[in-house]
């Protein structure tokens, strides 16, 4: 193996490891991305609430699979985040919550929402 192909080849391994462990998100983990996948349904966002670790970077990964939805955006205004969601595509939204507290999204009418609860 080159010493290139290695490098990326760990950060994948380490990149499918912190995705796992946010995804269990009961106990604190070592991890240091926190993977957070968000579905649009008919419903809005699903789950329409997660929780992440402050201070950590979070990647939201974000698949719009409904098409008579108003949520063809993804807006984290604190965050001064805007980006759309095509049908069908799956979009990584990436931030790093910043103190403890509840994040608000929502599309970008501001009707259909979710939150992010960071601790
Ligand atoms: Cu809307």
């Amino acid at each position: 193996m080159k010493p290139m192909t290695r490098i990326l080849t760990l950060t994948l391994a380490l990149a499918a490891t912190a995705g796992s462990l946010a995804l269990a998100s009961a106990a604190p983990a070592p991890a240091r991305e926190q993977k957070v996948v968000l579905t649009v349904t008919k419903k809005g966002f699903e789950p329409a609430a997660v929780r992440v670790f402050a201070d950590r970077p979070v990647r939201l990964v974000v698949t719009r699979k409904a098409e008579g939805t108003c949520a063809t955006e993804i807006v984290l205004k604190d965050y001064g985040i805007q980006r759309p969601l095509p049908l069908g595509k799956t979009v990584e939204v990436r931030f790093t919550p910043k103190k403890a507290g509840t994040i608000r999204y929502a599309c970008a009418m501001d009707m259909i929402a979710g939150k992010i609860v960071v601790q």
